[in-house]
This record gives C-alpha cells, structure tokens and sequence, in this order.
C-alpha cells in the first residue's frame, strides 16, 4: 500500500494522462466518410459523411480535397417531382445532434477531378469549421452501389 501522499500523486498523474484523449472527443468528429467510384468519362464525385458535435454549436464553412480542382456543399431534394441540387453557403451543426451527408440529402460534390475514384481508394477531405477550424477526414470510396437508396441516375449523387 502506498502512502496516501504518494497514491493520490499517483492518481493525479494518470487523469492528467486521461486528459487530452477526453479533451479531443468532445469537439467535432466526422466519421464514417465515404465516396463512390466516378463512371467512364465523368469527373464530378461525391463524399458523404456525418458530423459529430459533442462541443457548442458550429457552422461548417467550406470542404477541400487534393483529388478535385474545388469541392462544394451541395444538397439534393425532389421539387415538382425531379431531382434537384442546390449550393449550400454552410452548414449550422448544432451541439449534440449529428449531421448527416447522405445519398439524396446533403453531400459534398468534388468537381474537376484529377483522376477517376475507384472502389477501395482512399482520400484526404478537409472540412472548415467556423469555430473547430479545419478538421481532416479520410473518405473511403465503396463500391459502385454504395447505399441501395441511391436514386437510379446517371449522375454519381
Ligand atoms: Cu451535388
């Protein structure tokens, strides 16, 4: 048993160890991004992902990627019956309630691609935050059906 000097030193030293782990969850956490492979020809891609906020309230502003010339805030909604999307200024991301990027929601569109997306590579994407700055991200590209709620487009969105 250890003196009770020496125990609590000891105890204190492991929660100061415990801290920055503790510290890096509770921001903003973008998981489970994802992408799908570009058709013949096409050079416009998308990223879904969802973004995590355990901290105050934040706007994402703006998303970049090496594999495209610019990288935009889209989302997608059915207006009289046809597919539409729209450029998005930013995204409010509320504390505590996740966002979503999704097949016919929002998503993020890379535009001018510098070579095709194929299934099973991964990329960097960096998302801007107005208060959390820039957090980094790596986008997996799944297979070509992605999610089955993909709408049956010749478009990659
Ligand atoms: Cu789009």
């Amino acid at each position: 048993m250890l003196p009770m000097t020496a125990r609590t030193l000891w105890i204190a030293l492991v929660l100061a160890q415990a801290l920055p782990a503790a510290a890096a969850a509770q921001g903003i956490q973008i998981v489970d991004a994802w992408s799908r492979p570009t058709p013949p020809g096409i050079d416009v891609g998308v990223a879904y992902f969802t973004i995590r906020n355990a901290g105050k309230s934040d706007r994402l502003l703006r998303v970049s990627s090496p594999v495209a010339k610019s990288a935009e805030l889209h989302v997608s909604a059915v207006k009289e019956g046809v597919m539409k999307m729209e450029d998005l200024a930013s995204v409010e991301v509320g504390s505590g309630a996740p966002v979503s990027f999704e097949p016919s929601g929002r998503h993020v569109m890379l535009v001018g691609l510098k070579k095709p997306l194929k299934e099973g590579d991964v990329f960097p994407l960096t998302l801007t935050f107005a208060n959390a700055g820039q957090i980094r991200t790596s986008v997996r590209v799944r297979g070509a059906d992605g999610r089955a709620s993909h709408p049956a487009s010749g478009m990659t969105h």
